[in-house]
């Protein structure tokens, strides 16, 4: 068992890697969480390495390797041994299979949210975790976001891609209020034309580049790696919310 705030910066962990393709920083984990030291950092670190969840190359080293049950498939931008993106196609069904995983992404949120009502969409599990309902928000603002930077890159010459901050969108773009299923059929639609404009493009194309504000080089292809992932974990994080609200209801 993760204590709550070790699982909050796991979750951290993973989602600012979804969004980045890299892990945080340690001072990025210290402001997340106003831990005042770096060495506060460590020891949560640390502890999430002895259950096996992350891997470090070296202590204070700025990779941290995500290993645990959520993450089975490694991180498909940081995989290579010496931390440069993979810029390259390993083979076209790589890129179908991709495809299909990015495609899948709504369907597989509907689902995990099927039967869930009332007080559960806004139910959050512990202070700084977000609800159903702010989950929800947050892919359907996200793949607004990645439907510009799908046409930049494919459009422009390695145009910049800005990074955006989700907890501040979360805060103040009304996610607490909006209709889930507005924001579940923005996310459907949005989607639905990224697929029908990715789909059909040539092999060449996913090796186009843009240049992330924080991050530097980014492909095509890193990109759709990034969100066929990203609803994936966010329904792993929905199920576990579903769960985590049946033992509330249960204890009270
Ligand atoms: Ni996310």
């Amino acid at each position: 068992m993760l204590t709550t705030r070790q699982q909050s910066i796991y979750d951290f962990i993973l989602d600012y890697r979804r969004h980045n393709g890299c892990t945080p920083s340690i001072p990025e984990i210290q402001r997340e969480f106003g831990i005042r030291s770096p060495n506060g950092v460590s020891g949560h670190l640390l502890a999430l390495q002895a259950k096996g969840l992350i891997r470090r190359a070296k202590r204070g080293s700025r990779k941290i390797d995500v290993t645990g049950p959520f993450d089975s498939r490694k991180s498909p931008v940081h995989s290579s041994p010496h931390g440069d993106p993979p810029c390259r196609l390993e083979s076209m069904s790589e890129l179908a299979e991709l495809l299909e995983r990015f495609r899948r992404g709504a369907e597989l949120i509907a689902v995990a949210i099927t039967g869930a009502a009332g007080a559960e969409l806004d139910y959050s599990p512990a202070p700084n975790r977000w609800s159903i309902r702010q989950i929800l928000c947050h892919l359907a603002d996200s793949e607004i976001v990645v439907a510009d930077r799908f046409r930049r890159i494919i459009a422009e010459e390695n145009p910049t891609i800005i990074s955006y901050d989700q907890d501040a969108w979360a805060r103040n773009l009304d996610y607490n209020r909006r209709k889930i299923s507005q924001a579940l059929e923005t996310f459907r639609r949005t989607r639905a034309e990224n697929y029908e404009l990715l789909k059909p493009l040539p092999p060449e194309t996913w090796e186009r580049i843009g240049t992330h504000s924080e991050h530097g080089k980014i492909t095509l292809l890193d990109l759709l790696r990034i969100y066929a992932e990203h609803p994936e974990g966010h329904s792993l994080q929905l199920r576990e919310i579903r769960e985590q609200y049946k033992a509330f209801k249960a204890r009270s």
